[in-house]
């Protein structure tokens, strides 16, 4: 079912459940390529989420945060954005009431038992009138949905496999943040959350 949390923010429940095995496969594809990493933020923190991605990708240092086409070490292009993920970002962003959705990243985020993300704005992209579609994969979260002030009241909102989120409007901008994740394990994704998101970055 779907369900309007915000202006602009619609969680599309199930809506991949069905698909598992394709969308894992199409990550590992890019995780056989670009592996899993822990980046450190600009304020000098190994963060707890694991990172990989395709399209355009994402780095961060003590400059800050920003999105290339290029792995700055080898010259090369990351590698593309499976069809499969190109599809369903399309797909999602029309049900949920979006023009024509044409990312050009997807950054893939995997949680162990633990790791979590802090309350924080996504805002390195160059287009904020584009949505974001989110992928939840394997182990359960508890996602955190705030206001345009990091200190407004967040609501929490329970995101499990096959969960679908478009993010766009007036949302686009919002604070949010994932809990700790809890100790389990998924038949299928083992004892990991996988969070996959499309964005139309550069
Ligand atoms: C709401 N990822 O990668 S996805 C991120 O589950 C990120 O890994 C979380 O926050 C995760 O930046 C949450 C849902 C999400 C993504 C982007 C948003 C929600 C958003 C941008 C604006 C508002
Ligand atoms: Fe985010």
């Amino acid at each position: 079912w779907r369900e309007q949390i915000a202006p602009g923010a619609v969680v599309m429940h199930g809506f991949v459940r069905d698909h598992g095995p394709e969308l894992l496969a199409a990550v590992n594809g890019v995780i056989a390529q670009v592996p899993w990493r822990h980046m450190t933020t600009p304020g000098g923190h190994v963060m707890s989420v694991a990172m990989s991605w395709c399209g355009n990708g994402w780095s961060s240092d003590s400059r800050g945060y920003r999105y290339s086409e290029r792995d700055s070490r080898s010259g090369k292009r990351w590698p593309p954005i499976p069809a499969i993920l190109m599809a369903l970002a399309d797909e999602a962003a029309q049900q949920a009431g979006f023009a024509p959705f044409v990312p050009d990243s997807c950054l893939m985020n995997r949680y162990d038992p633990g790791s979590k993300l802090s309350l924080h704005q996504d805002k390195d992209e160059h287009d904020f009138g584009s949505p974001i579609v989110s992928v939840s994969l394997g182990l359960p979260a508890v996602f955190q949905f705030g206001g345009m002030q990091r200190s407004d009241r967040t609501q929490r909102i329970p995101l499990a496999h096959g969960d679908v989120v478009v993010w766009g409007g007036p949302s686009r901008l919002c604070f949010h943040g994932i809990m700790p994740i809890k100790e389990g394990y998924h038949s299928l994704v083992g004892p990991h959350r996988i969070n996959i998101t499309l964005r139309k970055a550069l």
